[in-house]
């Protein structure tokens, strides 16, 4: 098995990026349609794009999905206490989930931010954040998603990332698109992947932020978590 990772910026901005894990014989398709992803991005044209292939030699952890379900809000406000309330139920305090949405609010994230229950980042590299790598999603399961309309193309990428994450131990994970246009974000917790439509306004930026149970001196647990969140190769079903 093959991981493919594309990544377009323009003047150093990050615009779009994709990644799946495909067999020899999908390589040339997947990356067709990559740089076709790339260049038809609502956030602009790129002036750089990348396109990285390399073998798998690890195993791969295959792994059901997180269940997926859709909260219907009509406004931001709304949206965000929906959301607030699902991390408060795992456990989370008023002023960490508050600093969760203002780094995504301030925009500018390349990766995402670990924020541990004191409300302490974690991430060694705050520009580059932590970036979740080596996943992708099973054929029948995007089958599944667009056919019933459980969700998007976006919650395809999302829903892999969302359960890769929570398996390696991330409490909740909080989730706004850096597509402008794309306002439904979601939570991902161990219960399940929670769309909440508006839960931000168009032109708003977007991020990813991980809440993890990790003090800030333990440096080897977070090398840990950030080394398989990176690398550890993944197929969810
Ligand atoms: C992103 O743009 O990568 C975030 C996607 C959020 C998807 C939410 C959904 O399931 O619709």
């Amino acid at each position: 098995m093959y991981s493919i990772k594309m990544r377009a910026s323009k003047n150093d901005r990050h615009i779009s990026g994709a990644e799946t894990i495909v067999k020899r014989e999908s390589i040339e398709s997947t990356v067709n349609k990559f740089i076709k992803r790339a260049f038809s991005h609502e956030n602009g044209i790129p002036d750089f794009v990348n396109i990285k292939i390399e073998e798998i030699k690890e195993d791969i952890t295959y792994l059901d999905h997180l269940s997926i379900k859709t909260i219907d809000c009509k406004t931001k406000e709304e949206a965000r206490e929906v959301a607030k309330d699902i991390l408060r139920s795992q456990g989370m305090r008023e002023d960490v989930i508050k600093e969760a949405f203002k780094i995504i609010d301030k925009g500018n994230m390349r990766g995402a931010s670990l924020l541990n229950l004191e409300g302490y980042r974690l991430e060694p590299n705050r520009e580059r954040g932590v970036r979740v790598k080596c996943i992708s999603t099973s054929e029948e399961l995007k089958e599944k998603i667009l056919k019933n309309n459980i969700g998007t193309e976006r919650t395809i990428d999302a829903i892999a990332i969302a359960t890769k994450v929570i398996d390696l131990g991330v409490i909740a994970e909080l989730c706004l698109s850096d597509n402008l246009t794309y306002t439904t974000g979601y939570v991902a917790t161990r219960s399940g992947y929670y769309r909440i439509t508006n839960l931000k306004n168009k032109g708003d930026p977007g991020g990813r932020i991980f809440f993890v149970d990790i003090n800030k001196g333990d440096i080897e647990k977070i090398e840990r978590l950030i080394r398989d969140l990176e690398n550890k190769p993944y197929i969810i079903k």
